[in-house]
């Protein structure tokens, strides 16, 4: 027995790097794999304080992801091998006859209908952009595929090492069989192999080397280039949409359910607009913040057409990659809501939602959603992933104003000064533009005005400069605050009241050291 639980137990290791490596190879093909969403699966029930604790313990978002993708594997690897055990021990017990039929009703129809269950939600899944309904399929497709790959390996590997047939009295472990593990492990590591190979290629395109790209400090200018607008991205991985695959659905609470091709929705009078973007995470300090043009159609003349039942509250936005997140209906009718098709002037980037995304000016940034598929006209519940998460329940960005020159903690020389010290930045207030920024060099107590030399309008930010620079009084330690007021007049404040989960209030402070 002992024999036939070991040789199934390796047996299913090498069927779990079999079937890994088929994973690895559909998502090349931009096929969602347990790989991934198993991930996307659990993270919604991690609410955010474990959340960020985890990932400032691991040191970061991508190193949580890779964290998650790794023991995604080494998890699949240690049930592959735990059920060939099984298959070990069954075959035993059936006299060293498994019956295909058999073999394929636990190892491959089992597993697809648990997955099919406990996976629904993230099924819908593709990174080449198809609808979340063909998604979903080819998604399941791809799994059945791969546990296949599993039990046909299982079973080959298994009856390789043991023979054809096993005894229920045999129990010896012969030179042979030693022999065939040997072969059957140096097949394993060329398999392994490939799946390094594989993996190698995926890292390439992963998003490992952009995600929480920052823009601040000297570089700001009034416009973002593309290739320098921040970027947050849930996946391990981007989707790369195939506009010929895609479409955008709009459906749920309406009289007209509608999907649109692309080039139906270039038929829409654009509009050109001017938005800031900045993540709910956005440390006062830090450039989780850009502002782009954004040229697309008004949301609303698709709800439009659409027709909204009068239960109708909020409106369900889906991206390709299983990313979800909600508005308001008001805030989705407001003309300045977006579906954008351009970013500067030029086609959407891949990174930043092509071929379409959400621009809700005054939200953070979770809410414009990328890759946009499905829009869902929902009633007052529904949730988004990081809402669900826990994140909120505030979602509109405070005013919040940033220190881009001089360096935190520059020194400088009042002797060796032939002109005043630059000093500059960015103000922010949502959708309700800027009216003032004022700058303090004694932490607070006193302030001054400083000049906005760039406005982009009500939902962009303002750029800022001391006129004139700044001439320190003498030598000493001085900490420099920043405070805009918004265009309805209210001053920047730090909020006590706010959710930690609803994006930080208070004052960006620098310190600047000025020697004699
Ligand atoms: N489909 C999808 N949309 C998404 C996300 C995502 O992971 N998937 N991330 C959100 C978050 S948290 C932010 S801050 C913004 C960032 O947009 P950007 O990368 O274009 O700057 O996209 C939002 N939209
Ligand atoms: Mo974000």
């Amino acid at each position: 027995m002992w024999k036939a639980i070991v040789a199934g137990l390796f047996a299913g290791f090498i069927a779990g790097i079999a079937m890994t490596v088929m994973m690895l190879l559909l998502a090349c093909f931009g096929v969602a794999t347990p790989l991934v969403i198993i991930g996307d699966r659990l993270s919604v029930f991690i609410s955010p304080g474990p959340f960020l604790s985890l990932m400032g313990k691991v040191g970061g978002y991508n190193h949580l992801k890779q964290l998650g993708v790794g023991s995604t594997i080494i998890g699949q690897l240690l049930v592959a091998a735990t059920a060939g055990a099984v298959f070990g021990l069954m075959t035993w017990r059936r006299a060293g006859r498994c019956a295909m039929l058999l073999t394929t009703s636990i190892f491959v129809a089992l597993p697809t209908i648990v997955a099919a269950i406990v996976l629904w939600p993230v099924l819908g899944t593709s990174y080449v952009g198809l609808p979340i309904d063909a998604g979903r399929l080819v998604t399941l497709i791809g799994f059945a595929l791969s546990v296949f790959v599993f039990e046909r390996t299982l079973v080959a590997s298994f009856q390789f090492l043991v023979g054809p047939k096993i005894q229920r009295e045999d129990q010896e472990f012969t030179p042979t069989i030693g022999r065939r593990a040997f072969v059957l492990s140096a097949i394993g590591v060329a398999v392994a192999g490939g799946g390094v190979a594989l993996a190698r290629k995926l890292y390439r395109v992963a998003t490992f080397s952009y995600d929480g790209t920052q823009y601040k400090g000297r570089i700001v200018q009034p416009i973002t280039p593309n290739d320098l607008f921040y970027c947050v991205t849930k996946n391990v991985v981007d989707p790369r949409v195939d506009v010929r695959l895609w479409h955008l659905e709009v459906n749920g609470l309406v009289r007209n359910r509608a999907t649109w091709r692309f080039q139906d929705l270039l038929g829409f009078p654009p509009i050109e607009q001017e938005t800031t973007l900045m993540c709910i995470s956005n440390g006062l300090d830090a450039g989780l913040i850009s502002n782009a043009l954004w040229k697309g159609l008004p949301l609303r003349d698709l709800l439009d057409q659409a027709a909204p039942f009068s239960s109708a509250a909020r409106v369900r936005f889906h991206g390709v990659d299983n990313y979800v997140d909600t508005i308001p209906l008001e805030k989705a009718m407001d003309p300045t809501t977006l579906l954008a098709y351009e970013m500067n002037g030029v086609r959407l980037p891949h990174r930043h939602g092509y071929p379409l995304r959400l621009i809700v000016p005054g939200y953070f940034g979770e809410k414009h959603v990328k890759w946009l598929t499905r829009i869902e006209v929902t009633d007052p519940n529904a949730k988004g992933f990081y809402e669900t998460q826990g994140w909120g329940p505030d979602f509109i960005t405070p005013t919040r104003s940033r220190i881009d020159v001089p360096d935190h903690e520059s020194w400088f020389s009042l002797g060796q000064l032939n002109s005043p010290i630059e000093v500059k930045g960015i103000a922010y207030g949502g959708d309700r533009g800027i009216s003032r920024v004022e700058l303090s060099f004694d932490d607070g107590k006193t302030w001054n005005d400083a000049e906005i030399h760039y406005t982009g309008g009500d939902l962009a930010w303002s750029l800022w400069k001391m006129h004139a620079g700044w001439t320190p009084t003498g030598p000493g330690d001085y900490v420099i605050a920043v405070r805009a007021t918004d265009g309805e007049g209210d001053v920047q404040e730090w909020e006590p009241d706010r959710s930690p989960f609803s994006g930080v209030t208070g004052f960006h402070k620098i310190v600047v050291y000025i020697a004699a």
